[in-house]
């Protein structure tokens, strides 16, 4: 076998890190090629196709900031888009960039051998040949690989048996149906009103009740987009800077030196708002549980409020963790749904489900026969994709041995023993806590200029140190450990998840101040990467 590999890169997925990974490193004049499972681009939003799916983020930051004429000349429709107009846009990204021509579509990565003797990638997609390339770089999402929940005999349910995170093509029509709904994390809050509004009827089996906050989507406000298109620089710079990568105002406030009065009037104004801008109210509110304890108290007050009966709204409240450490799902009304007649809320929390008989789900307490049934129990998020791979490093060091106590990584970029092998959005990266497409756009800038330095410098190899791994995992924990997400079990965790070892999945120190260490660290030589050997 030659040394000279057969691509530059190899990228694989084509959600929205894989389309702008190629789009820039094509640009750059590398010569790389795509690899995507999906029939065609789109990645998480390929996939997650559910009635009622779109994104909890408000379009006009969720979106490319990479280039001037497409976020002037694309208009979105609503405030938050929904999956189909999500699809279009990014379908509409590969199109314009013409980025199809780079990617094998119905070609899921199985391997992914480093050949230390001539540097390079092995690559083999299912059914097709080994092609090789120096770098490899990941872009297979933190969300994308789908979670079938244990229970026994769920996968052999007799009815229509549906998953959120793999939902058919064709639109699902569940007029005159019985549906049973398992899970209430942020997919199922999307698709159970919808569902509702077809069904004879629906039963929702919730294990953990979740804080569920307003989205108040609605059509685009052309006033508004104009303003955006007008200020779109400083929009970018304002994600860019900031720690969730979105362009809201940073809380100057403690909840608890606030009086009950304002604190209200506040807590008020930011529901009104809609959307995750209800975590900006106070600067209290993830690292001091009797903060956290004045937001979920307004909350539960809604629930309260909106819910008719009381034993149901009881239920709805959660009291497993505080406010905003796990993923707070938005509604479009979630809550009012279940003001529905042909509605009802199942508690699996102290009555399980035991397993699935034909179309019956058997909890301890009960059978419920369904015509379908949705699974919504998510993914095995952060490191799933990456761990469903045989992916072997040095020495044939397998990723999953590397990782069997948790994923270890240095800036979520680069893993030691893997060399060239970069991972966007990775492990302990700022990644699914900012805004997504600002993040993805951050990492594969940051990759593509080292790339670039590799080659004007003529190195051949990049790999991360065990020592600044080491630091960075631990600087990492560190910072996890003086909030308050410790305090819920979640896929942030990895616990959704039996067997998964326990550790905090995503970087917590912000993702403005986390750019700037990346830009500081390339600006030092890549600091805590080692560069040897020079390509042929
Ligand atoms: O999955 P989840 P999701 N038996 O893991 C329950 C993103 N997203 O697909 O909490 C019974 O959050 C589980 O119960 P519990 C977003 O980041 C983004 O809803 O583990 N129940 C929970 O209720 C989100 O956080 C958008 O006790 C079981 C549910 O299933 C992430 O995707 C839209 C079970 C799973 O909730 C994942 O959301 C939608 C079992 N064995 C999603 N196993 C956007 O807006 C699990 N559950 C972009």
């Amino acid at each position: 076998m030659s040394r000279v590999p057969d691509y530059d890169a190899v990228v694989i997925g084509a959600g929205f890190a894989g389309l702008y990974a190629v789009q820039k490193l094509t640009s750059l004049g590398f010569h790389v090629a795509g690899f995507e499972r999906g029939e065609d681009v789109g990645g998480v939003w390929y996939w997650n196709r559910y009635p009622g799916a779109r994104c909890d983020c408000e379009s006009y930051y969720y979106s490319y900031g990479f280039s001037q004429d497409l976020q002037q000349d694309w208009t979105w429709s609503r405030r938050y888009a929904e999956q189909p107009e999500i699809l279009n846009y990014l379908g509409h990204v590969a199109d314009r960039f013409d980025l199809r021509r780079h990617f094998r579509f119905g070609a899921a990565v199985e391997t992914l051998v480093f050949d230390e003797a001539d540097e390079i990638w092995r690559v083999r997609a299912q059914g097709g040949p080994t092609v090789t390339a120096r770098f490899v770089i990941s872009a297979m999402g933190c969300l994308s690989a789908v979670n079938w929940p244990d229970i026994p005999g769920i996968r052999s349910f007799q009815g229509r048996l549906l998953h959120t995170a793999d939902w058919p093509h064709d639109r699902v029509n569940f007029s005159g149906r019985r549906v049973g709904v398992i899970g209430t994390g942020a997919s199922a809050v999307q698709a159970i009103p919808h569902i509702a509004r077809e069904a004879a009827h629906l039963k929702v089996f919730q294990r953990t009740a979740n804080w569920v906050l307003p989205a108040w989507n609605r059509a685009s406000d052309p006033d508004f987009d104009a303003w955006v298109k007008a200020h779109y620089s400083e929009i970018r710079e304002r994600c860019a800077t900031s720690p969730g990568a979105v362009p809201f105002d940073a809380p100057t406030q403690s909840a608890l030196e606030t009086p009950e009065v304002d604190r209200q009037a506040i807590y008020q104004k930011y529901w009104d708002l809609g959307g995750m801008r209800f975590f900006t109210a106070f600067t209290d509110m993830f690292s001091n549980l009797e903060a956290n304890a004045t937001a979920q108290a307004f909350v539960r007050q809604q629930i309260l409020k909106i819910v008719n009966d009381p034993e149901t709204a009881r239920a709805l409240i959660p009291t497993t963790h505080p406010i905003g450490v796990k993923r707070p799902p938005l509604d479009d009304d979630y809550y009012e749904t279940f003001n529905r007649p042909n509605v009802n809320l199942v508690d699996i929390r102290n009555a399980p489900i035991i397993e699935v008989v034909g179309q019956t789900v058997r909890t301890a307490d009960a059978d419920y026969e369904f015509d379908d049934l949705v699974v919504a129990t998510g993914f095995d998020a952060i490191t799933g994709a990456l761990l469903a791979l045989d992916v072997r490093g040095r020495g044939g060091v397998t990723l999953q041995s590397r990782w069997r106590e948790g994923p270890s990584t240095y800036l979520g970029l680069g893993v030691a023993g893997f060399p060239n092998l970069f991972t966007i959005t990775g492990p302990l990266s700022p990644a699914v806590l900012a805004n997504m497409p600002t993040a993805v756009e951050q990492h594969v800038d940051w990759i593509a200029d080292c790339l670039d330095h590799m080659r004007r410098e003529g190195i051949g190899v990049i790999e991360t140190t065990e020592a600044a791994e080491a630091d960075w995992v631990s600087h990492a924990n560190e910072i996890v450990g003086q909030t308050l997400y410790p305090h819920a079990e979640s896929w942030y965790f990895g616990t959704n998840i039996p067997g998964k070892p326990r550790r905090f999945g995503v970087y917590l120190g912000g993702f403005g101040a986390y750019s700037d260490r990346c830009d500081g660290i390339a600006q030092a030589g890549y600091e805590g990467f080692r560069f040897t050997s020079a390509p042929n």
